[in-house]
Parts: structure tokens; C-alpha cells; sequence
């Protein structure tokens, strides 16, 4: 069915589309989705809600969305899934920033020798696969995210032999390696846009977007995400290139076959050697509209980002897709987990339900910033929001869906500190949130220093960040604001909080290096280095060992299904996960106390068996009894599993 104007909201809501653009705009306007979801609302046609919002929606926008809307003919399956084990479904992955984790030989930037110096550690800590930020070699403009060539180590990270140590010693451990594969854009120090730079009527020139022009006004209205035009100039070929991340990460033109050849056997070539899968950036950016038209101002203003409704979902992506799994992911079995910023729920499920053959995971961002608020924003996040994000989820997926859960990553300030920065809270709170994610269902994603409870830098001054996006961002601010205002406002969302160096130790260097890292912590941080916690049993880091072990050990925890538990009540979470094994239903308990207060609730009887809690004291003695004797209340930020017997 066509969406136009004679269709109801009800209409629109049922279209995946549809669905994920309204939900979106109403995060993005800070108003609650009920509204529209209500029945009474449903039963409007658009045509009475484009009279009513007049003006304030051009018509274009109208334009804009039906094209949107009617560009996507299928509706995500439903049904049982096909009941095959997949090894990625249970595992618990830990991404490591490689220039990040550990210095091997003292040149202040992490590197391949540094990881395999960790093996160990990670071994221990219980995690079952790596995904490695980018390798490559790269000039290093977005720290590797601007690959120059796809088939070699970055210096920085050593070489290709170090490569294949790593992913040998990590096999024997029986762990799995994924890697970064960064295949919208390239560096332009790349061949092939050299080739093209040298010729850009010769074959190179359609691997990119270069459009002819007179320098002064770009091809179309869209930006960059890292500030200004998405169009550089290059005055001696006279043509503007694409690039919708810096000026030095130029857009590939998947629609030329060519490139897409290229790209399959350059993933086969790293699957042959062994590693386990891809993480694939930005992948739902690949498809363009045809003739890159302008972007709707109204959608632009609303996004933040003019042009993205060209791109962020576009007319080829489900068959790019299915073409690169075809011809590149099948044929290894290889796991594939796509990051795809602006892709809502439904749009996601079309990505990634078994039986499209697209990818099999994808990370969906609506739940890192409450609505409204952008990384930039200075406000506090509310657990409340993502509980009904998660309840909400996978209350629409079905048996041949499955999702990714994680809230940190090396984009993203530390969730911890959005939450309550409150040093009281932080051991509690990090074990909080390590007990939330290792007990949901899904594919676990833990990012580096999540099991030290690592949070938000003191950083004072532009001059201590490296990041292009902060640093393009404060000069753009500077246009408009005041140095101090400026300031304030990248110190919120810079991306540099979660790339200073993991703390090995306690001493001034962090263990991380011999020198001063490439970007060195703004303040000492004593007690939550990695081997002061290891001698700590209190410790977030000991918590996180035993919550990886515990998910490890309970089936439940790992595929059984969810089961909200008083969903509705405020600043409580709680739920069941629920597995059927041999003719019994063995049933896990989770609760959480989302607000820095008391909370007051019913006493759990004696078939509440406590496996963990992030309350040392609910641990000693029988926990049966004690919490038979008359558990009234839950701490602040208190989290607890239960085993239910009978
Ligand atoms: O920048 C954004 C909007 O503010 C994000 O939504 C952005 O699209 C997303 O974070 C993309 O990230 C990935 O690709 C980038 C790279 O800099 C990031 O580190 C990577 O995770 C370009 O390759
Ligand atoms: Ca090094």
C-alpha cells in the first residue's frame, strides 16, 4: 500500500518507514511517541495533519517523506526464527580503540604488540570476541576512519605479522576477532582518488562522487558531519568531491559496479586470512540518490544535517547488502554488525532479520541521547528512557530478529557520567549498568574501560583535544559564541572523553605507555586503574568478570525471552528472561533501582534465589533468608539477579 495524503497516521505507523521517520522526529522534537501512537490520532488522515501543521511543513517536506515512505515496498517478517545457533548471538564482544589500550613500544600510541600484551587480561576478564577500531594504514585524519590503503597495517600499529600473531593467539584462546570495515568513504591519499584526481574522466573518477563546477557553489546543500559544506573544491582538476565525514574522507560511489568488485574481494581477502567478521561503519550511508538533489531544508533544520534524507536510507541499500553478503560474508560464514546512525527499529529489522540474508546486526542509536537532546547538549540522562527503549524493542521483534545492546562506544562520552556524574555513585552505578547489559537480550557490546567504570575527562582547553569533529566544531562555534560558550559545548560531546588511554596502573603514565600518550588523561583518576581494581573484590572491574561469568554460565541470561516485570512503574526496572531446557522453564530475575533515591517494594520471597548484586551486603550470608527477613527497600542505583525456584 502507497502512502499519500488519503492515508491514515494508523497507516503511516504501520509502514516500517513510516514508523521509524515519526518515531524519529518525535525524539528528535522531544515529544512523546504515544501521542501520535494513540488511537484517537491514528484514525487523522495526513491530509487533515498537513492542514494543521500549515506552513510549519512546507510542502517539499511532504515531497520529501512520501518519496521516503513509498521507496521501501517490504514489511518485516514475522514468525518463529529458524532455531539455529549462532555463536554470535551469545557472545559477549569487547571493542578495543586501538590507540587506545596499551603501548607496546613507547611511542605513546596503543598498537597491535600492546593487545597481544593484554590477551591475557581480556581472557580473563571473559569476553568472547574483539572488534578492533580501524588498522589500516591511514594518514590518520579521523584516527584510521580515513583509510589510504585496505590491504595494509597502519605503522602506528605495527605489521602485518603482528596482525596475524594477533588473530592466531586469539583463535587458541578461542576467542574471535572482528574488524573495522570503513567502505562509504576512503582517505583521499587513497590510490584510487589519486588515480582519480590524476584523471577524473579515466575509470578511477567514478569510484567517487566528482562533479565539475566553478568553486564557488557546491553541487548541492549538504554538510558534513564534521562541519561545513559535504563538497571539497579541488581547483586544479575544477571539480568538487563528496565527503559527508572530513575533508580528507571522501564518499565511494557504490553504484558503480567496479568499486563494489573491489570492495567484495578486498573483504574476501581479509576473511581468508581468518578474521571472524566486520563491523561495518556508517554502511547505511552507501546508497545515494540519484542525481544528489538538494536536501529539504525542514528535514535539515530538524536533523541537524542537510542532505541525509538522500543517503541515510538509500534506494539501493538493501541490494548493496544482499549483493556484499552474497559475494563476500556467506561464503566464510562470516558475522557481520552494520552501524547505522538515524535507522530506527523497523528499518533495522528489514536489515538484519534472518531471512533477508543482509546483515545480521545492526546498532541502533535512538536510545544514546534522550529526546530532544544531542551529544552536545549539557543535561542529565534519565534510566527511565532507556528502559522503555529496550521494553519497546523487542516488544516488536520477532523469532527472526535479534539485536546488538550496548551504550558506549569510541563516539560517545561514557553513558556513566550522562547519567550522574556523582563520584558517590560511580563504583555502584558502573556495576549497575554492567548488570543491565549482561543480563538483556541480545549481542553484547562492551567498549574498552566499561569494566573500570571509566568516565567523562576534566578536559579544560581545545588545545588537549585531538578529535577533527571537536576541533572543526569549535571553530565553527566560534562564529557564533563566545570562546567560553564554545568550549562548554564540544566539552560535552567531544568524542575524545572516550579515548584517552586505558589506566593500566596507578602510576603517572597510566601503564599505558613509557612516554605521554598521544592523548594524555587531563587529571589522575586514583583507584580505578586496572590493577588497583584487580586487588580491590569490591571493585567494578572484579563485577564485571563475575556478571560476564554469570551470563556465561545461564542460558537464560543469553537466550531466554524477556519478560517486562510493572513496566510501567517509575524509576524501576525489572524483568524476567525465560528459557525452556528439557521440559522446565528456568527463570532469571533482574531488577534495578533507576534513581540515585530509595525506592521502596514488595519483600521477594524465598524462591528468590540472589545469584549477584551490586550491594556487597545483600552477598553475605543466605540470601534467601535475608531477603525473606524483610527487603523493603532498594538502595540507590541498586541492581540485582535473582534465580526463581519453586
Ligand atoms: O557524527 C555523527 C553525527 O554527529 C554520527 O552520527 C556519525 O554518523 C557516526 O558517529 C559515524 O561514525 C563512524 O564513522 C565516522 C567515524 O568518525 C566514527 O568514528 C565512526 O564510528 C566516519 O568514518
Ligand atoms: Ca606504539
Amino acid at each position: 500500500m502507497q502512502i499519500n495524503e488519503n492515508s491514515r497516521i494508523s497507516d503511516l505507523l504501520a509502514h516500517p518507514v513510516g514508523h521509524d521517520v515519526i518515531r524519529k522526529v518525535f525524539l528528535q522534537i522531544g515529544k512523546p511517541f504515544s501521542w501520535v501512537a494513540n488511537p484517537i490520532v491514528g484514525r487523522l488522515k495526513l491530509k487533515t495533519l498537513k492542514l494543521m501543521a500549515g506552513s510549519r511543513l512546507p510542502e517539499s517536506f511532504w515531497t520529501t517523506a512520501f518519496e521516503l515512505f513509498n521507496s521501501e515496498p517490504d514489511r518485516p517478517s514475522s514468525g518463529p526464527g529458524d532455531g539455529q545457533a549462532t555463536w554470535w548471538k551469545e557472545a559477549v564482544f569487547y571493542q578495543i580503540y586501538p590507540r587506545s589500550f596499551k603501548d607496546s613500544n613507547g611511542d605513546g600510541v596503543g598498537d597491535l604488540g600492546g593487545i597481544i600484551d593484554r590477551l591475557d587480561y581480556l581472557e580473563d576478564l571473559g569476553v568472547d570476541a574483539l572488534w578492533l577500531s580501524p588498522i589500516y594504514d591511514s594518514p590518520n585524519d579521523d584516527n584510521g576512519y580515513d583509510i589510504r590503503n585496505y590491504h595494509k597495517i597502519m605503522e602506528e600499529m605495527g605489521t602485518m605479522a603482528d596482525f596475524d600473531r594477533l588473530l592466531e593467539a586469539l583463535h587458541q584462546r578461542g576467542m574471535r576477532l572482528i574488524m573495522d570495515l570503513v567502505v562509504n568513504h576512503s582517505s583521499d591519499e587513497h590510490e584510487w582518488f589519486q588515480q582519480a584526481l590524476a584523471d577524473p574522466d579515466g575509470p578511477y573518477g567514478s569510484y567517487y562522487f566528482l562533479r565539475e563546477g566553478d568553486g564557488q557553489t557546491p553541487p548541492n546543500n549538504w554538510v558534513s558531519f564534521f562541519s561545513g559544506s559535504a563538497w571539497r573544491w579541488f581547483p586544479e582538476q575544477k571539480r568538487w568531491a563528496l565527503h559527508l565525514f572530513s575533508e580528507k574522507q571522501m564518499d565511494l560511489n557504490w553504484d558503480h559496479e567496479p568499486l563494489r568488485q573491489e570492495i567484495y574481494e578486498m573483504v574476501r581477502w581479509w576473511l581468508e586470512k581468518g578474521v571472524d567478521g566486520f563491523r561495518l561503519d556508517v554502511i547505511n550511508y552507501i546508497s545515494k540518490q540519484p542525481g544528489l538533489p538538494d536536501g529539504d531544508p525542514f528535514v535539515g533544520e530538524l536533523m541537524q544535517f542537510y542532505g541525509i534524507e538522500n543517503y541515510y536510507y538509500g534506494p539501493n541499500l538493501h541490494r548493496y547488502l544482499r549483493e556484499l553478503r552474497r559475494e563476500a560474508f556467506d561464503p566464510f560464514n562470516a558475522f557481520s554488525v552494520g552501524e547505522t546512525p538515524g535507522i530506527g527499529i523497523e528499518m533495522g529489522r528489514l536489515m538484519t532479520a534472518s531471512d533477508r540474508k543482509e546483515l545480521d546486526l545492526i546498532f541502533n542509536f535512538d536510545h544514546l541521547e534522550m529526546p530532544g537532546e544531542v551529544r552536545f547538549n549539557d543535561y542529565v540522562y534519565d534510566l527511565n528512557f532507556l528502559k522503555d527503549y529496550y521494553f519497546t524493542y523487542h516488544g516488536r521483534l520477532s523469532g527472526k530478529d535479534w539485536i546488538s545492546v550496548f551504550w558506549d562506544n569510541h563516539d560517545n562520552p561514557q553513558m556513566l557520567s550522562k547519567i550522574n556524574d556523582d563520584p558517590r555513585w560511580r563504583n555502584r552505578l558502573a556495576k549497575l549498568l554492567l548488570t543491565l547489559q549482561l543480563s538483556m537480550k541480545g549481542t553484547v557490546f562492551l567498549y574498552q574501560g566499561q569494566e573500570l567504570g571509566m568516565v567523562k575527562q576534566p578536559f579544560e582547553h581545545i588545545e588537549q583535544l585531538r578529535d577533527v569533529e571537536s576541533i572543526n566544531k569549535y571553530e565553527e562555534l566560534l562564529r557564533t559564541k563566545t570562546p567560553t560558550e564554545a568550549w562548554a559545548t564540544v566539552m560535552c560531546g567531544t568524542r575524545d572523553h572516550a579515548r584517552v588511554p586505558m589506566r593500566w596502573d596507578e602510576s603517572a603514565l597510566g601503564g599505558f605507555s613509557s612516554v605521554e600518550a598521544w592523548l594524555p588523561w587531563p587529571a589522575s583518576d586514583s583507584g580505578w586503574s586496572v590493577r588497583e581494581q584487580a586487588a580491590d573484590t569490591g571493585s567494578v572491574l572484579n563485577f564485571a568478570k563475575k556478571m560476564i561469568g554469570l551470563r556465561r554460565v545461564e542460558t537464560a541470561l543469553r537466550l531466554g525471552e524477556i519478560v517486562p516485570v510493572d513496566a510501567k512503574r517509575d524509576n524501576y526496572m525489572a524483568y524476567e528472561r525465560r528459557y525452556e531446557a528439557s521440559g522446565r522453564t528456568v527463570r532469571i530475575f533482574c531488577e534495578f533501582n533507576l534513581s540515585a533515591q530509595r525506592l521502596p517494594r514488595k519483600t521477594l520471597g524465598s524462591m528468590y534465589m540472589l545469584l549477584i548484586s551490586n550491594i556487597d551486603e545483600r552477598m553475605k550470608g543466605d540470601p534467601g533468608l535475608e531477603l525473606e527477613a524483610g527487603l523493603h527497600y532498594m538502595e540507590p542505583y541498586e541492581a540485582n539477579v535473582f534465580r526463581i525456584t519453586d
